[in-house]
């Protein structure tokens, strides 16, 4: 983890975010083993090593036993990690509650089935004030390890609560947020009833407000205009003469990790494996968290549609999808589970051979050295997303690429659509006719132009890195105080 590879000599940071980047399993009563989680925010966080950080949030375990936290959060200091215990109707309310069952689905325009929507109303109100307990854990935990000068940097929508908690403790603190997610249009924020305003005016109490793209930072603003009344300007968001600075600052990968990972002897003999065992057949990789924004039945569905109308590819290409189970007590998720292992089933007994199926579907996560050989013989990545703030998968699909410059199809919907967009075959996820199609036309295409497209991402991918994301954001907040402060003197 090199997470724990902080500098003393820089500036003080510390990441707060629902879920620290390990995961705790119990050993025994006072000994703890530390696995590292798998997701977006971790992988990019991961990568920034220009400040001295803590990371600060949930080991993902609940602990009753006060042996058991000593001993947990000594393991956890070990690694620059300072956990925040939630109990297990804690985390029912706020994190499977109010963030998963209902900020979630929302925020990546996806509704709740009629049945949800009326349990959910009911308990909405007992949710809500679960994850305003919850933020009031965590603000606690920032307040006592916190020193003067600090930046503290809020992740994503489970700490929408986080910066009102900790401006109302300390006026002075330097107060960052970050959504990982879209910011949706204010009418699909509107439908968070009555509750609305309270999270955006919480919000508004940091200092600086980021998000990955432009439109989801315009949708923020215009909900703050039009549901709070307030004045949106160029910077942001104006209330009673305090500005709330509003950004976007597009997320990227440490490129340069996976680029040096592809000389190791480990990652090559990987290569070599996979080569051989999929010798003859172009390789399409689909990479992510089993979640509903993913799009996962959806994709399936489109690579069907393309073997049903190309007959000649039946042997001569396949599908791996890497699906990491997540929320696995959630419900809908099981549920998405079962189906998406049918439809694969119901495809590989259709057109599987005696000797080769088309899809290969692993309901696991690969080991950062195995994900990199996977992406290096990977000839087309299949990133078409229902809906992603931005989606890492593909720009580490392309820092991988260098000799193979294989071809990425993106959905129109991921922010990534906006920095690959150029070097990506954009596609409308939901119509699986064209996604059929652009498999077609990856498969095809030809080498100067997948070398053009390819160079286009390349370029972006390692120059746009996640230590620019957040070396900027933070530089950002720094100069927003230092302005804020000027203002006031004036
Ligand atoms: P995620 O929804 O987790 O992130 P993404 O950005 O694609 O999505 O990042 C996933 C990360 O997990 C990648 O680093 C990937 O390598 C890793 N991963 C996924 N499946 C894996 C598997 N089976 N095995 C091993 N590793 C796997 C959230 C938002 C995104 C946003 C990021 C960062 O939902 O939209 O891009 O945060 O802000």
């Amino acid at each position: 983890c090199e997470w724990q590879e902080g500098q003393p000599s820089k500036q003080r940071l510390l990441v707060v975010a629902n879920r620290l980047p390990v995961s705790a399993v119990r050993k025994g009563e006072d000994s703890w083993q530390l696995e590292i989680s798998v997701g977006g925010l971790v992988s990019a966080l991961l990568g920034v090593k220009e400040f001295d950080a803590r990371w600060i949030g949930w080991a993902g375990v609940n602990v009753p036993d006060s042996v058991g936290q000593k001993a947990l959060t000594k393991a956890l200091a070990e690694k620059r990690c300072i956990p925040v215990f939630l109990d297990e109707e804690i985390v029912h309310q706020y994190y499977n509650g109010y963030c998963n069952n209902i900020l979630w689905p929302l925020f990546h325009y996806l509704g709740l089935p009629q049945e949800d929507r009326l349990a959910t109303t009911r308990s909405f109100q007992s949710q809500f004030d679960a994850y305003k307990k919850a933020n009031q854990m965590f603000a606690d935990v920032v307040n006592e390890h916190y020193e003067d000068g600090d930046v503290v940097w809020c992740h994503d929508y489970h700490l929408m609560f986080l910066p009102k908690c900790l401006k109302e403790h300390n006026s002075k603190m330097k107060v960052g947020w970050f959504l990982h997610t879209p910011f949706p249009s204010s009418e699909i924020h509107r439908t968070l009833p009555s509750l609305d305003q309270k999270l955006l005016r919480s919000v508004l109490a940091a200092d600086l407000v980021g998000f990955h793209t432009y439109d989801y930072a315009r949708h923020f603003v215009s909900a703050c205009t039009r549901i709070l009344g307030l004045e949106g300007t160029p910077e942001g968001v104006e209330d009673q003469g305090k500005l709330t600075r509003v950004a976007a600052f597009p997320i990227g990968i440490d490129s340069d990790r996976f680029i040096r990972a592809l000389e190791l002897p480990q990652v090559q003999e990987h290569m070599k494996e996979l080569k051989e065992r999929f010798a003859g057949r172009k390789v399409m990789l689909g990479v992510d968290r089993l979640d509903m924004i993913k799009g996962i039945p959806q994709k399936i569905l489109a690579f069907e549609k393309f073997l049903e109308e190309n007959l000649n590819w039946r042997d001569k290409v396949v599908l791996l999808q890497i699906a990491v189970p997540t929320r696995t007590d959630v419900p809908e998720y099981q549920k998405l589970t079962s189906q998406v292992h049918e439809i694969v089933g119901r495809i590989n007994g259709r057109f599987g051979t005696l000797t080769a199926v088309p899809i290969h579907h692993l309901d696991r996560s690969l080991d950062f050295h195995a994900l990199c050989a996977l992406y290096a013989v990977t000839d087309v990545s299949s990133c078409y997303i229902l809906r992603d703030g931005m989606n890492l998968v593909s720009y580490e699909f392309v820092a991988c690429q260098a000799s193979k410059k294989g071809v990425l199809i993106l959905s129109e919907f991921a922010g990534a659509a906006q920095s690959l967009g150029a070097g990506a075959i954009l596609v409308n996820p939901w119509n699986i006719t064209e996604v059929a199609a652009s498999i077609g036309y990856a498969l095809n295409m030809p080498a100067d132009e997948r070398e053009k497209r390819h160079h286009h991402n390349f370029m972006h991918v390692t120059t746009h890195t996640s230590q620019e994301w957040a070396a900027t954001f933070v530089s950002e907040l720094n100069d927003t105080i230092v302005e804020a402060q000027l203002r006031t003197r004036q």
